[in-house]
């Protein structure tokens, strides 16, 4: 008979090929359902497929950004520096797809671009940009929470005659600065690390900055073979550690609070974290994002750091942030961001007050009136985070209703895994969950293992679908917020809280409560038969 219209029919499509996604495939066609897989990139990687800026680099070191699910695996892979490049997990990742034989379920240079629910069968009908109709029972995003880029809608952007550029859509060829005048808008982790890499390039570098980050050195270095031994032997302490741990990395805070310790502890332990590098610095006590006075001390030992590095004083003052609390962004980890100031070719532009008024054939010209020309553009600008990649794409559940709409006034999910209306759907590492506070590749992990436990239970009791509550939704909603609002979070006009997209609701999206806490809580719901979702027979 003639099947040509019937769309292939699988257990699972998984949409992304980035570290979640990945081992998400490799679980589930484990456990022997079929898997179905689409990659808009032509490879593996996801956010380190697209981010090729120069100075792209991990901030959780590479040790612990590596997935722990495979004794031999961890033990078999040489990391040759403390935080690996781009270049280095590009590879890492390549290795796992080959190795593990993950590429054969995937279909790349491929975006999904609709999924719809028939509500008779509570299958997942999945289209895409190639054509292609397939019938799923389970659909699983691992779209990443920063892979739909944010450029800011400057008047006369497309008059420039030189090259622009976004950090978040690198050409792959790589770019050539030498001998060019170059202005970087945007001074987060992206604008951050290619600064420096520009500034030795190019004839004269232009940093455009709108607010200014907290960033601390790297202390990037490179493993020698006692090192890494050293790191593998350790492995499954270190990963027992991890899970436990709010990041998602072996470290855990100073016992006591910021102002119960002599000054000289204080300063002990700040220099510790500072040793340890970048981002790790958020946490060197319990009450570092919960307490004013504790965040201002971890401030002030962070300025007086960073001031030391800067030569002429007015510049530090315009790049010492005013506007919000350290940790209340990602702490930035950098490689001689702040020494580039120094150089005769760099010079930084504060947009407070004088705000970039348009772009034209020549450059970029500024509200006091001046223009400076320029022969290329990099837009370090961000990302419509968390939700920008999901909402690309036509996720219709029951009624018809989409999953953009359902979610206009922010994500509404139950334990960042499911929603309500939209059942057998599975957004992984996203809105409500705490990855992007984490370390994403145990949170791709920790998702991948609570995802096959969840179908593997449903087979064994003869269920065909589970869905989110809307009273559990409600509840999750409530606790994310309740939870952020706690701490100091909700002072930062950060992309957590959508803040950096205009016209984007002020919700605090991330579950903020710690990664070994979130952990046990989603593990706890599993033990009891999945309480908060409904469990629907076939
Ligand atoms: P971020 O951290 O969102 O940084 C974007 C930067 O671009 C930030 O400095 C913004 O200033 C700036 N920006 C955005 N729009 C404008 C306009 N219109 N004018 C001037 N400046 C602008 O993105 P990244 O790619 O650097 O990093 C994303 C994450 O990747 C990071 O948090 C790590 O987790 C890894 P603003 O601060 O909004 O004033």
């Amino acid at each position: 008979s003639d099947t040509s219209n019937t769309p292939e029919s699988v257990d699972v499509v998984v949409v992304g090929a980035g570290v979640t996604g990945l081992y998400a495939v490799h679980r589930l066609r484990g456990l022997g359902y079929s898997v179905r897989g689409f990659e808009r990139g032509d490879d593996v990687g996801g956010v380190w497929y697209w981010n090729r800026y120069p100075g792209a680099r991990c901030d959780v070191e590479s040790v612990d950004y590596s997935y722990s699910f495979d004794e031999s695996l961890q033990q078999e892979w040489d990391w040759s520096e403390k935080y690996a490049t781009q270049p280095e997990i590009m590879r890492y990742l390549r290795h796992v797809a080959d190795h593990f034989d993950i590429r054969r379920s995937y279909t790349f240079s491929t975006a999904v671009t609709s999924a719809e629910l028939d509500e008779e069968t509570l299958r997942w009908t999945v289209r895409t940009d190639g054509g292609e109709v397939l019938s799923a029972r389970f659909c699983v995003f691992a779209v990443g929470c920063l892979s739909s880029t944010h450029r800011p809608g400057i008047p006369g952007v497309d008059t420039f005659a030189g090259a622009t550029y976004h950090t978040g859509e690198w050409p792959h060829e790589g770019v050539d600065f030498t001998g060019l005048r170059v202005g970087v808008i945007g001074t987060g982790s992206s604008g951050i690390q290619s600064i420096p890499l520009i500034a030795r390039q190019a004839a004269h570098l232009t940093v455009f900055q709108r607010s200014a980050n907290y960033s601390i050195p790297a202390g990037n270095k490179p493993l020698d073979e006692a090192a890494r031994r050293e790191q593998k032997a350790g492995y499954a302490e270190r990963r027992r550690l991890a899970r436990l741990s709010g990041g998602g990395s072996p470290h855990m805070a100073h016992p006591d609070r910021t102002l119960e310790v002599s000054e000289e502890e204080r300063r002990a332990a700040f220099e510790k974290r500072w040793e340890l590098g970048g981002v790790l610095y958020s946490k060197t006590f319990p009450d570092q994002l919960t307490d004013r006075a504790a965040n201002d001390a971890a401030r002030a030992f962070w300025e007086e750091k960073v001031r030391a590095r800067i030569d002429d004083a007015a510049v530090a003052d315009l790049l010492v942030p005013t506007d919000h609390p350290i940790g209340t962004k990602r702490i930035v980890t950098d490689s001689d961001y702040y020494e580039t100031y120094n150089r005769d070719n760099v010079r930084l532009v504060g947009l407070r007050g004088n705000a970039i008024e348009r772009i034209d054939e020549r450059g970029i010209g500024l509200a006091d009136g001046e223009h400076i020309g320029l022969d290329a553009i990099v837009f370090a600008t961000g990302f419509d985070a968390m939700t920008g990649a999901v909402d690309r794409i036509e996720v219709r559940g029951r009624g018809g209703r989409l999953l953009k709409d359902a979610w206009r006034g922010g994500p509404r999910t139950y334990l960042g895994l499911g929603v309500n209306g939209f059942p057998n759907f599975f957004n992984l590492t996203g809105p409500g969950s705490p990855s992007v506070l984490a370390n994403v590749v145990l949170a791709g992990e920790q998702h991948g293992e609570w995802l096959a436990d969840c179908l593997r239970h449903l087979d064994e009791h003869g269920y065909t679908a589970i869905e989110a509550t809307e009273q559990a939704v409600e509840g999750w909603v409530t606790e994310c917020h309740d939870r952020a609002a706690a701490t100091l979070m909700m002072s930062a006009n950060s992309w957590y809280l959508g803040a950096n997209i205009p016209g984007k609701p002020r919700v605090f999206m991330p579950f903020v409560g710690g990664f070994g806490v979130y952990g046990q809580i989603i593990a706890d719901v599993a033990d009891s038969g999945y309480k908060g979702f409904e469990l629907i027979p076939g």
